[in-house]
């Protein structure tokens, strides 16, 4: 067992308190991480929006972590104590996706990443009046100093780069990267809309421009991101609250090959489908309740998926950007604002106002046993 220093949310409304956790120790398949940071994403919204059930809060948050690995449990070998390591959503390995290579698509998703819970209904943390807490959101919760995850989402990630930077590349960077590099794969000759320019957009139109597109145009209301969008690499940007959307970004040309909305907005998700030229493929990503309605025919000649988490292997992608970071090529530093944990409520201020990309939360050191 472990003392946590973490982020409570109590209530839907409430800030969050920082109040000392119990974890237990890591179970079969689990690990135990000492977190260094962790990424705050718009899901982590989702905890305050009561569409989790009502005995989802008292929660622990957070699902966007980097850190070193503490200790593991029985039957983990794929990692030791020391590694640095990247902590991603959760999968259950043994599905016919999972066994092939694709966990995005595994058949527990939902039940293993937004119940907040392990697969069997149990916590891995308490309070301090020994109630549990939900902390096992995508198989991590990890606004703390301490996270039991699962041990198949821990990649692992070279000791010589700064670790308080990457944790978003678990989550929100790998969605924008890995959905643009799996899955849509606009090279040399091809065009991409690219609908919002959070951290999950700009991380698409930075891969658009690894994978050699020709056009990258980027969409948001707000003038300052459509700027940082040019500088990462967009050739085009459009004003996403323009009353003709469509025809605004088609331009003169004969449509996109490939849309990818980030925003979940009904009108936004379906100018992203109006957009693409035939044959041609949109690919959703944003959260929230918006329904896309369209007339079938609407479709003629056109794919639409939503992807989760990129669509790939974070085992592959992550340490590929990794090294594209380092190489100069994917500057996804440039969306981050790191804070202490202690200003988390300030964190989350800001990113739902758009005055930063990507807060990243830093967690305060550890006490090394024995001088507790
Ligand atoms: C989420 C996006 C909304 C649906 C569930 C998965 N991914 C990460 O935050
Ligand atoms: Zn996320």
């Amino acid at each position: 067992m472990v003392t946590s220093r973490s982020a409570v949310l109590r209530a839907p409304d409430a800030p969050y308190l920082l109040e000392d956790v119990e974890l237990d120790a890591p179970g079969p398949d689990e690990a135990l991480v000492r977190v260094v940071a962790c990424g705050i994403c718009h899901t982590d919204d989702f905890g305050r929006s009561g569409l989790l059930g009502e005995h989802f809060l008292p929660a622990v948050l957070g699902h966007e972590a980097s850190g070193v690995v503490e200790e593991v449990g029985p039957g983990v070998t794929h990692v030791r104590p020391g590694d640095h390591v990247v902590l991603t959503f959760d999968a259950c390995g043994t599905c016919t996706a999972c066994v092939s290579a694709n966990p995005t698509c595994c058949s527990e998703f939902e039940l293993r990443n937004l119940t907040g819970a392990r697969p069997d209904g149990s916590q891995a943390a308490r309070d301090g009046t020994g109630a549990p807490l939900t902390s096992r959101w995508f198989g991590q919760s990890a606004f703390g100093q301490y996270a039991v995850a699962t041990a198949r989402n821990l990649v692992t990630v070279p000791d010589d780069v700064p670790l308080e930077l990457l944790g978003p590349l678990g989550c929100g960077i790998q969605t924008g990267a890995g959905t643009v590099l799996n899955v849509l794969r606009p090279g040399p000759g091809c065009s991409i809309a690219v609908f919002g320019t959070g951290a999950v957009g700009l991380s698409a139109v930075m891969a658009a421009k690894l994978a050699g597109a020709d056009e990258i145009v980027a969409v948001d209301i707000r003038p300052q991101r459509r700027e940082l969008a040019l500088e990462l690499g967009a050739t085009r940007v459009v004003d996403g609250g323009d009353p003709a959307l469509a025809v605004a970004v088609r331009g003169d040309g004969p449509g996109l090959d490939c849309t990818f909305d980030t925003t979940g907005l009904a009108a936004v998700m379906t100018a992203a489908v109006e957009v693409l030229r035939r044959p041609g493929t949109a690919a959703l990503a944003g959260a929230g309740l918006e329904l896309l309605t369209v007339h079938p025919a609407f479709l003629a000649g056109k794919t639409v998926t939503y992807v989760y988490e990129g669509g790939g292997l974070p085992r592959v992608l992550i340490p590929q950007l990794v090294e594209w970071w380092r190489a100069g090529r994917f500057p996804f530093d440039r969306l981050v604002r790191t804070y202490p944990l202690a200003a988390i409520n300030e964190a989350e201020a800001d990113a739902q106002a758009g005055r930063t990309v990507k807060p990243v939360l830093l967690m305060p050191p550890v006490t090394p046993p024995g001088e507790g």
